[in-house]
């Protein structure tokens, strides 16, 4: 069940694999370009006629940190002319958006958030099928794109825990978790934050990771436990590093590119560590929502998130996860040397919806979460 993904596998990959092929567009959209536009790294063939982008504007629900979703709506809008409108959304926020526009979409592209919640809306038909030329591109195509070309994996990241480096100094007895068991230690009873699976999806990876590993049965009793050592619950995924960062609670369950985002860029006093049994990781996701109106400029999108030129952004705006394209260097490459499980996707996001429910009506609600 367990799956060590070495540093050095992936290393292996990378330097053996040039710079992938990227294919751009061939783009001339009615709006103005922005002259020197880095867009083509092939020329396009003679022949080739060039693909004319009537879409002016591209809406996107973005669920990865604001920094960054501001950052790439940026750079896109200064490549292709093209104006993006934003809203950054939680994974489970953003699929019942989804869901609930389903008949009038709002959006036309979902870029970000673990793609348990991308199998999910495939399931319940809120997805566009789309074949990118730059699927080629992929590390590992059968892992990280959908069989029917409904969603793709536009990063990778790990989960792990935070300790506020204070509090373990004020409890010399205490140490930073190296195991799921150690969070049900009683120094960590109301010290532990982690967000509610209805509205994270970070929250959701670390649900289905402990059922994973304990399976069902097991899982659920050890769940029940977990949720009792909790300070609270908070709404978005990322926030129970800045709520430890601040001192409200000793340890928080995040991506662990999340906590190198913390210390690096905001000083915070965090200890970074992993369950040595196994921990979960996600692949970001991205797909084209049923019935997008501005599909010349979602598809435009789709193609520069998975080329080197998109996939190399993430830093600039302090997003550490991992690529999932060859050709770009990870920035923090030991956030992948750990035990990673053998993360099952495609049964997380079938049994998303069902997990949810059972966590919100049998073991905490999801009211008063913290912002
Ligand atoms: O902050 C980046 C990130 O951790 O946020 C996504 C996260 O799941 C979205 O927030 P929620 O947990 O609130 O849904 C991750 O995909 C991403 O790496």
């Amino acid at each position: 069940m367990l799956k060590k993904v070495s540093l050095l596998l992936i290393v292996a990959l990378l330097a053996v694999t040039a710079l992938a092929a990227c294919k751009p567009a061939a783009v001339a959209t009615e709006a103005p370009v922005a002259t020197e536009a880095p867009v083509a790294t092939e020329a396009p063939a003679a022949t080739e006629a060039p693909l004319v982008i009537t879409d002016t504007e591209l809406n996107v629900l973005c669920t990865p940190q604001e920094e960054w979703c501001q950052g790439m709506k940026q750079e896109f809008e200064a490549l292709y002319g093209i104006t993006v409108n934003y809203v950054r959304m939680s994974s489970g926020e953003a699929l019942a958006r989804i869901e609930a526009e389903k008949d009038a979409p709002t959006f036309d592209l979902w870029w970000g958030g673990p793609i348990d919640s991308f199998v999910s809306a495939k399931a319940k038909g809120l997805l566009e099928t789309y074949e990118s030329p730059n699927f080629v591109n992929l590390r590992d195509p059968e892992l990280m794109k959908d069989v029917d070309n409904q969603w793709v994996g536009v990063y990778v990241g790990s989960l792990g825990f935070a300790t506020n480096t204070d509090w373990l100094a004020a409890h010399p007895d205490a140490k930073a978790p190296t195991s799921w068991d150690d969070l049900l230690k009683p120094e960590f009873t109301g010290q532990v934050m982690v967000a509610h699976p209805s509205s994270s999806g970070t929250s959701y990876t670390a649900l289905a990771t402990i059922i994973q590993i304990r399976g069902e049965e097991a899982g659920w009793e050890y769940i029940k436990q977990y949720a009792g050592q909790m300070a609270s619950f908070t709404k978005s995924g990322a926030a129970p590093a800045k709520f430890v960062c601040q001192g409200e609670a000793a340890v928080a369950i995040v991506f662990s590119h999340d906590t190198v985002n913390e210390i690096e860029n905001n000083q915070c006093p965090l200890e970074l560590s992993f369950p040595a049994e196994g921990t979960g990781y996600e692949i970001g996701g991205m797909a084209i929502l049923k019935g997008a109106k501005n599909i010349q400029a979602a598809q435009l999108w789709y193609d520069w998130a998975i080329s080197p030129e998109g996939q190399s952004l993430g830093p600039i705006y302090h997003a550490y996860q991992a690529p999932t394209i060859n050709g770009v260097e990870l920035s923090h490459p030991e956030l992948l040397d750990v035990n990673l499980i053998d993360y099952d996707f495609i049964w997380a996001g079938e049994n998303k919806t069902a997990f949810v429910d059972k966590f919100t009506n049998e073991i905490a609600n999801a009211e008063n979460l913290k912002q």
